[in-house]
């Protein structure tokens, strides 16, 4: 029997059963090739701690190598008892040290950034469910989803200038590239608030829905993708990130190809003669145009 877990509003729109155990999030998967994963601080608006940045790049981790999961759902447990929503507040600024985010180890980290390179390289399809605020590190983290869906009570921002941080890498220049210069320095400068419909309208998401259809869009949006190609899906994620990348995005987008090479007659032909301690015949394979 399939254990439902409630994380946003409406009705559960898969048969979801818990994948994992984890204090700050909670995993789960569907048996369409689906898993959702969500923040589970909403007293805190969904703001992460290095520990929960741990528990989610684990996550993420697992999903990379489960050879049947193709769609990530990323979203935020909501609402809180006061009734807020959040997909995540960024930064939780109370665990905030001298020099980064300070864990059970006394460490102050700035680990976020490794949950950004997983989400970013991750083959798969990440789609964010922003359900209420996505304000600094946590609109950073919606940024990086390869798609997002916003509910209607939707509100995006960047704090960083008020509270005395800023996020110079995906969330400054990615962040340009989404919405263009000018935009992105108005986000960052001034610190404003926007709703849903200014989300799509600049071009920050995909679509905006009501609030208890959210999650049943995701899923719909998933069931699309994973009609598809999965190799044709990841070599297109890892070109449109080798477009903005630098060296790393084409690393990826060359791993993809080197991952399609090894499959062919030519390529086992070379490992073969190697093992077998003859020269190579790539006669077979010729010249194409
Ligand atoms: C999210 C907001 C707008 C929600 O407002 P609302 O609904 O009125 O609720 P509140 O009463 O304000 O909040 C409810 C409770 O939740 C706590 N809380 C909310 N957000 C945080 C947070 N980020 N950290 C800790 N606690 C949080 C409130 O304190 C309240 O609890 P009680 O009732 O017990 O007081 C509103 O809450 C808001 O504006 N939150 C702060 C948003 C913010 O400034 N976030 C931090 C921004 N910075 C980062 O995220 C930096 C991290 C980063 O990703 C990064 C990455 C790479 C390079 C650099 C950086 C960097 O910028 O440093």
């Amino acid at each position: 029997m399939a254990e439902l877990r409630q994380v946003l509003p409406g009705d559960p729109a898969a048969a979801w059963t818990a994948w994992g155990t984890y204090t700050d999030i909670l995993v789960d998967r569907c048996s369409e090739g689906i898993a959702r994963v969500a923040i589970n601080r909403p007293a805190k608006r969904n703001a992460f701690r290095p520990q929960t940045v741990v528990e989610l790049c684990d996550a993420f981790s697992r999903i990379r190598d489960d050879r049947s999961i193709g769609v990530v759902l990323f979203t935020g447990v909501g609402p809180a008892a006061d009734g807020g929503f959040a997909f995540c507040s960024g930064g939780d600024q109370s665990v905030r040290g001298d020099g980064g985010y300070v864990g059970d180890d006394g460490l102050p980290r700035l680990n976020v950034l490794d949950l950004q390179r997983i989400i970013r390289s991750l083959p798969k399809v990440v789609i964010a469910l922003v359900a209420g605020y996505a304000m600094g590190g946590g609109q950073v983290l919606h940024l990086l989803c390869d798609l997002s869906l916003a509910a209607d009570n939707a509100v995006f921002g960047q704090t960083g200038p008020k509270v005395g941080s800023f996020d110079g890498g995906f969330g400054a220049g990615y962040l340009a590239r989404v919405v263009g210069q000018r935009k992105a320095r108005e986000i960052w400068f001034l610190c404003r608030r926007y709703g849903a419909d200014e989300a799509l309208r600049m071009g920050l998401v995909n679509a905006v829905v009501p609030l208890d259809q959210l999650e049943a869009e995701g899923v719909r949006w998933a069931r699309e993708v994973l009609q598809h190609s999965p190799t044709a899906i990841r070599c297109l994620k890892a070109a449109f990130n080798a477009e903005t990348d630098g060296l790393a995005g084409i690393q990826e987008l060359a791993g993809n190809a080197t991952h399609l090479f090894y499959r062919t007659d030519e390529a086992l032909e070379g490992r073969n003669a190697f093992l077998e301690k003859r020269p190579p015949d790539f006669s077979e394979t010729g010249w194409l145009p």
